[in-house]
């Protein structure tokens, strides 16, 4: 049996990293022949509902789950760790402002960066998944200096998984006949996805999905409701469960993680954000959501697509959006 791949869950007690570990000890990461060695990282005062959750893990004797190990000591947390995956954020609190938000959650990502910068693997990829994954993305990035910056990403897959569902409904095919639709930007409600390059497979043949515009009623859907749609995709799920999205969320962060190291499949498009190299007109090192393709292990971004006006404008208001995001959270560290 190959060698188990070491990864550290931060959050693994709360809704997300409670799904996320049983997903992984199925598989779904690294394919049904790689072991994985887990480590979960909690908040002292969640250390009960951690052991808890390794309780049910070990009851689920998967087989491809080597060893589980659980710290509340972010030292030990990433020791010799390949894949980090960093879930546990500070959420929004009542009357929080943004900016408070941004400072809160850039001291623990900082913190993290410096531990992964210490401690990790040398070639320790990173998916950022806690709020405002983008620039929380950034911080740890920056704090981890040593490790190579294309294996820092954040998670933009639910949203792109949102507007797979969301379309295929409308049309009325399954979504993994739905190809190629991209999320541009930050994981916010300025993010931009983009139908221009989606392709819908067998449909009854192959065929871009503006081709399939007389099946979304009109031309005008894509690029308004449908975005709309997607954006608010995660408050609507609120409102019904009560709860936010968690199911969904720790499926998309196997599907970034599995294609990231896997590869996507050939002509296939996926959204992934991260640390820009200045592509698209975008500042460089800004944690942004880009096409991608992967092979191994490795990201490229898919370059030469076409804006229209209105997702130019869009994409416009979510790259400013980043920019306010980095500088608040930097200058608040710098404080
Ligand atoms: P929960 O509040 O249920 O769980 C978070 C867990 O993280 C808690 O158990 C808490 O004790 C732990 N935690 C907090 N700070 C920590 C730290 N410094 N070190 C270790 N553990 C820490 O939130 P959940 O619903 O699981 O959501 C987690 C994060 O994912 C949130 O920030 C949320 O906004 C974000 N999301 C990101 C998404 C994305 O697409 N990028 C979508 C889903 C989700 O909204």
């Amino acid at each position: 049996l190959k060698q188990p791949i070491k990864v550290t869950v931060t959050g693994a007690a709360g809704n997300i990293g409670y799904a996320f570990v049983f997903f992984a000890g199925q598989g779904r990461l690294f394919g049904q022949d790689q072991p994985i060695d887990l480590t979960l990282l909690e908040l002292p005062n969640s250390k009960r509902p951690m052991m808890g959750t390794v309780m049910e893990l070990d009851d689920c004797a998967y087989p491809l789950l080597a060893n589980i190990r659980t710290t509340t000591s972010i030292d030990e947390a990433f020791v010799g760790c390949q894949v980090a995956v960093l879930v546990g954020a500070k959420p929004r609190g009542p009357g929080m402002e943004r900016k408070d938000l941004l400072s809160e959650n850039g001291k623990i990502f900082k913190a993290q960066g410096e531990a992964i910068d210490r401690y990790a693997d040398r070639d320790c990829k990173v998916l950022v998944v806690g709020n405002p994954a983008n620039t929380n993305c950034l911080i740890v990035q920056r704090y981890a200096p040593s490790i190579p910056k294309q294996n820092f990403t954040a998670m933009t897959r639910l949203d792109q998984n949102r507007a797979d569902s969301i379309l295929a409904s409308k049309i009325g095919v399954h979504s993994r006949q739905i190809r190629n639709l991209i999320i541009w930007g930050n994981h916010s409600a300025t993010q931009v996805p983009d139908a221009s390059q989606g392709i819908i497979m067998n449909y009854p043949q192959p065929g871009m999905v503006t081709a399939a515009r007389g099946a979304v009623s009109n031309d005008k859907w894509l690029t308004t409701e449908f975005v709309e749609t997607v954006a608010k995709r995660g408050a609507a799920i609120i409102q019904m469960r009560e709860k936010s999205s968690a199911a969904s969320a720790a499926s998309a962060a196997c599907d970034h993680i599995h294609d990231w190291f896997i590869g996507t499949q050939s002509g296939q498009i996926v959204s992934m954000a991260v640390i820009s190299d200045g592509s698209y007109g975008v500042p460089e090192g800004l944690c942004f959501s880009y096409p991608v393709t992967c092979q191994n292990g490795k990201w490229q971004i898919v370059q030469g697509l076409q804006w229209d006006e209105l997702t130019k404008k869009r994409i416009e208001v979510t790259t400013k959006e980043l920019i306010e995001e980095r500088d608040l959270a930097l200058q608040s560290l710098a404080a």
